[in-house]
């Protein structure tokens, strides 16, 4: 921050109000499906098979129906001559990218595939249309779980006859080799992690408005980053310029990743508009969504760590099959390696690691990056793995996680999978957690409770998370074909006031508060005299959005950035108003004076309004006072923690009951404790989620019968525990502002945490892993099979 006056500390690092919520609560604000009203709606038609070839889509009796406008078939999106595509922005080598039409013409890969939109003056007559049009299908033979798939007979697409997209490794085998040979004691485990669904509460959403005497097009859509829908819209996608395409992401009701994505739906209700010349809406229900937002996770693996019989871990081998679906989403090749691989070191010095992942496509709902991404699936291998080895050399799970601790001072460290990481605190935050739990404590009444035969378990998993993707360069280097930076304008009103655009886009997470915090602490004015904008690509210069914990690194370093220019500017036409060189001005609690002078004063308001009148700068300088950065992170940065379960499982029953849950997280400098605190909340009920209840299940046919809330398991409330939260602060220490990301850390540290705990329970049946959700039914069956304690 520009200075460390009481006003700062006011600001930033408060627990101001969210602004948000006035809007949220009282139903005020405007989401997607409220703009337009008057606009055609479109119902879009899924493939009622897996796989299956197209014979033909008979559209003519849908057309006759009173109130349909029209309806148009891949063929129709096909001879309208735009690109016509869906690219995967992550190119892996030897990566395998077939066309991803946004209509199916001749084939259709599973049951979300669009084979044909209604445009009707309600959505009642488009819905009651789509019934009316008549598909032949030729059903071929479907494959959904990534492991078979490599071997089936059935081909998702001729250009990967194995099925295989990429075959990707990190790491050095041979030294791995060599780790294991040396080793006292090597433990493997094969573990799944299944599909999970986003769920977001407000299901996608696209209203599109054509203009055909400007050829302008807006999108009003459910989006996490607007710039890049935009640029994927226009070049790929939809053929339409760049300049003429305006994106507008309006409230967003949740997200957790599946709003990052480039769907076929808002494209094909932005051709509709097109086509028709005129106002389109779509709204997806939610049995639509559950078969076309991408799912996260989609992961068998096999997995072993070679230890030494004090614990000291000498190497860690992973092979990984993961689901990518029927499509390559944008991050969907990302997310399964180097989001995957480069975090298996959590917070330990594992010499050799080495990582194999095959990426196969399945006749499902695509795959791409959920909530945790890559880092949850990571972290849950090796602290699942941990807990294993420690069970086998009769040792406690906590010990053998603090022999392998990176300590302090060996930061910045270099892990054997390719991350650097910045800092860490490891073992203050472990030690709070176990504190707080009462460890030892809980490992005695343990032993008591065993004895009346019930059965307590208390899981303990230590994280990190690389959050904030960048550098740029880097990333480019690996084949990304998006930016790590963020662009953050702040921008002085005459009047003194201030605008704060960034190119990150809520969903939820509070970031009109929280960016105008940072921004009022850089500026030192009152926090309610900053606005902040974000998605909506008319306002905002260009952004990479909200995804991967980087609106507060990285958006957040934008805005400083941009803070401290306008500072700098400042402090120049202050320079030059009191008759002072530049080096004895000083800045501080919004206040330019000379030093040693505190009388010969301006506030920046006063100055702002100078700037603007351009009377009485500098010569040589432009009037005005606002200022654009692009931050470019030079690393990412490395939140971590450790969250720590006691559970009672019920052998009767199966049930698992919380008796405690406790999550100690580390995200450097807190903008807002209150928002990072609910950020927490939520990322532990996504993590329980993924531990108990959820999982997305196909049939052999490829169909989903976890196709709705009937049948799809959320958390629900009541069977929450309460949160015990506290937090230990390592600032990262390249960033501006010294923040770390916090929006998926609780989710990563929550799943191996509840899963050890359950585990722990039931190691009187012997028990030594389950694979998740650990429902009642698959934990009464493990106990029923495990026979008598
Ligand atoms: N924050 C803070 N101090 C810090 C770090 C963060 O005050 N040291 C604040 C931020 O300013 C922001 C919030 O906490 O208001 C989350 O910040 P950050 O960790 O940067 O994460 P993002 O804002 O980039 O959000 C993305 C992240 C991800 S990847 C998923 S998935 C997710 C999540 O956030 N989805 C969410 N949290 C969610 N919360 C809601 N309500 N809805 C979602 O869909």
């Amino acid at each position: 921050m520009a200075s460390e006056s009481d006003a700062d500390e006011r600001v930033f690092g408060s627990s101001v109000e969210r602004r948000e919520d006035v809007g949220l609560l009282t139903g005020e604000a405007t989401f997607t499906d409220d703009e337009l009203q008057d606009a055609a709606h479109v119902a879009i038609l899924r493939s009622q098979y897996a796989h299956a070839t197209i014979e033909g889509v008979e559209t003519s009796a849908a057309e006759e129906r009173d109130g349909v406008l029209a309806v148009y078939t891949g063929r129709d999106v096909e001879d309208s001559g735009i690109p016509n595509d869906i690219p995967t922005a992550w190119m892996l080598p030897g990566l395998v990218t077939p066309q991803y039409r946004i209509m199916a013409t001749d084939r259709v890969r599973h049951t979300g595939d669009a084979l044909a939109a209604v445009v009707a003056e309600d959505r009642y007559t488009a819905y009651d249309a789509l019934e009316e049009i008549d598909v032949s299908y030729d059903r071929l033979e479907a494959v959904t779980r990534p492991d078979e798939a490599v071997d089936a007979d059935v081909t998702v697409h001729e250009e990967a006859p194995d099925n295989v997209a990429f075959d990707f490794e990190l790491g050095d085998a041979d030294a791995v080799d060599d780790a294991f040979e040396a080793a006292d004691h090597v433990t493997s485990v094969d573990l799944e992690q299944p599909r999970i669904i986003p769920n977001a509460v407000e299901p996608r959403a696209a209203a599109a408005a054509y203009d055909t005497s400007s050829d302008d097009l807006t999108i009003w859509m459910t989006s996490q980053n607007p710039h890049l829908h935009r640029v994927l819209l226009s070049t790929a996608t939809l053929g339409h310029p760049e300049h003429k395409l305006r994106i507008v992401a309006p409230e967003v009701g949740g997200g957790f990743g599946s709003k990052i994505y480039h769907y076929p739906d808002e494209a094909i209700t932005a051709w509709c508009a097109k086509q028709l010349g005129g106002a389109v809406e779509w709204q997806a229900t939610r049995t639509e969504g559950y078969v076309t937002d991408c799912h996260g996770r989609d992961h068998v693996t096999e997995a072993e760590l070679a230890l030494d019989s004090d614990g000291t871990i000498r190497g860690l081998r992973v092979e990984t099959h993961a689901g990518l679906g029927a499509h390559l989403s944008q991050f969907a090749t990302a997310t399964p390696s180097y989001l995957y691989a480069t975090i298996l070191s959590s917070e330990y010095a594992i010499p050799a690691i080495h990582c194999r992942v095959i990426g196969a496509f399945t006749n499902t709902t695509p795959v791409d990056a959920y909530r945790g991404a890559g880092r949850a699936e990571g972290i849950y291998v090796t602290e699942r793995i941990v807990d294993v080895a420690a069970r086998e050399l009769d040792l406690d799970p906590v010990d053998v996680r603090r022999t392998n601790l990176i300590p302090p001072e060996e930061f910045p460290y270099e892990t054997a999978v390719a991350l650097v990481y910045d800092s860490g605190e490891y073992e203050e935050a472990m030690d709070r957690a176990l504190e707080l739990i009462d460890y030892e404590d809980v490992r005695e009444r343990q032993a008591k409770l065993r004895e009346e035969g019930r059965y307590l378990g208390v899981g303990v998993a230590n994280f990190v998370e690389s959050a904030g993707l960048s550098p740029s360069k880097a990333a480019g280097e690996l084949g990304a074909t998006a930016g790590g930076w963020e662009a953050g304008v702040v921008r002085f009103h005459p009047s003194g006031t201030v605008s704060v655009a960034c190119g990150t886009a809520d969903q939820g997470q509070g970031h009109r508060t929280t960016l105008a915090q940072v921004a009022a602490a850089e500026l030192g004015v009152p926090v309610e005299d900053v606005e902040v904008v974000e998605g909506d690509t008319d306002e905002v210069p260009q952004g990479m959005g909200t995804y991967g914990s980087r609106s507060a690194p990285v958006g957040g370093g934008a805005v400083a950035q941009s803070g401290r220019k306008v500072v700098e500017k400042g402090r120049s036409i202050a320079a030059h108003k009191l008759e002072a060189s530049e080096e004895d001005v000083e800045f501080d609690d919004g206040t330019f004076h000379v030093a040693g002078a505190p009388d010969r004063s301006i506030s920046i308001q006063e100055l702002a309004y100078a700037a603007y009148l351009g009377h009485d700068i500098p010569d040589e300088m432009e009037p005005g006072l606002e200022a654009t950065s692009y931050y470019d992170p030079e690393n990412f940065t490395f939140p971590f923690g450790t969250h720590a379960a006691v559970v009672e499982v019920d052998p009767d029953t199966g049930e698992v009951e919380f008796h405690r849950y406790v999550a100690v997280d580390d995200c450097g400098e807190q903008i807002n404790p209150m928002i990072v605190e609910g950020q927490v909340h939520g990322g532990i009920a996504q993590g329980i989620g993924a531990a108990l209840f959820e999982a997305a299940n196909y049939d052999d046919n490829g169909t989903l019968v976890s196709g709705s809330m009937n049948e799809y398991a959320l958390p629900r409330a009541e069977r929450l525990p309460e949160y015990e939260t506290d937090s230990t602060v390592t600032p990262s220490p390249h960033n501006p502002i010294g923040v770390k990301g916090v929006g998926e850390s609780a989710t990563i540290g929550a799943t191996p945490a509840v899963v050890n705990a359950v585990v722990d329970a039931l190691e009187p049946f012997g028990v030594d892993h389950l694979d998740m959700p650990l429902t009642n039914e698959t934990v009464w069956a493990a106990i029923d099979s495990g026979g008598e304690p």
